[in-house]
């Protein structure tokens, strides 16, 4: 049963997330939106998952995003009016018109936004942690994990144990640079190295679930495997053979999910047309 409340919380996120893309992709393509974008469709049941298993533990985390965002605001419960106003622009965006997609920062979910320079947010956030003690979820992708600052960050949090998550939203890129060309180690292993738990897993929502029992009880990086359907900014495709994994979690969960997907669909485009008219 818990399980299943979980799986179905998670997908109504996922949902949200989903359909928030679809909309930002079709702003982006008919230039309504002209800040450089970063769609996290694809990835997005990584922050569903890390934020339920969190609501489950009535945990309200410190969070440290990249530029790859907007799933992991919606995820923690950032208000959706808001981050449609700040992807257009509006000083009444969470962001106050300010940050745009790649530095989304909103106090209310304790959400810190990114400064633009890969995996900044890992010793930012690993110094909050140590000197706030409060659990921390620090998210990252496979490319900034390889900034040195990242290591004496890992480093700094193993051996002051202290209540972090560290993500790696590992899609395989760098813009379009594959990890077997840049570099022949796993995240997973540079962790353990640093005597912290490290795993490699995939984006499937039952088996994050397993690992959450440590969250915040001592550091921990999760080497999470996932997809990008779209290019790495603006609204494109690069390929349409590529796993989505919404697509089985919709299937896992049972029909009433496309319901589901369509309702939110619709109150979603409904959303962006009023609000984008209001402005
Ligand atoms: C220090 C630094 N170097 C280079 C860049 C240019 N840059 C922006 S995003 C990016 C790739 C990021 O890849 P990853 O961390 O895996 O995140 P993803 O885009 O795949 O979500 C690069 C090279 C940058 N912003 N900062
Ligand atoms: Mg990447």
């Amino acid at each position: 049963m818990i399980i299943k409340n979980y799986l179905w919380n998670v997908f109504k996120k996922t949902s949200l997330n989903r359909n928030f893309e679809l909309s930002v992709f079709e702003y982006v393509k008919q230039k309504k939106i002209n800040l450089p974008t970063y769609l996290s469709a694809g990835q997005e049941t990584i922050s569903a998952s890390i934020s339920e298993i969190c609501k489950q533990k009535k945990i309200k985390p410190l969070i440290f995003g990249q530029h790859r965002c907007h799933s992991i605001y919606l995820s923690f419960g950032g208000h959706l009016d808001r981050l449609i106003l700040e992807l257009l622009g509006s000083k009444y965006g969470c962001t106050y018109g300010m940050g745009g997609s790649a530095s989304i920062h909103c106090k209310e979910i304790n959400m810190f936004g990114h400064d633009g320079h890969m995996g900044t947010q890992v010793p930012i956030g690993t110094g909050a942690c140590f000197q706030s003690k409060k659990p921390t979820v620090v998210f990252m992708g496979d490319a900034s994990a390889e900034e040195d600052y990242v290591l004496g960050a890992l480093g700094w949090a193993s051996t002051k144990k202290l209540p972090i998550l560290f993500i790696v939203e590992d899609n395989n890129l760098s813009i379009l640079t594959e990890k077997k060309i840049r570099r022949n180690w796993n995240m997973h292993e540079v962790a353990r190295s640093f005597k912290m738990k490290g795993f490699n897993i995939s984006d499937d929502p039952e088996e994050i679930f397993k690992y959450k029992k440590f969250f915040f009880k001592e550091p921990m990086l999760l080497n999470i495997n996932t997809n990008r359907l779209f290019w790495h900014s603006g609204a494109g495709i690069d390929s349409d053979k590529i796993f989505d994994r919404y697509k089985i979690l919709m299937k896992k969960v049972g029909k009433k999910s496309i319901l589901y997907d369509k309702k939110i669909n619709q109150s979603m485009n409904k959303k962006w047309k009023k609000i984008s008219e209001q402005l």
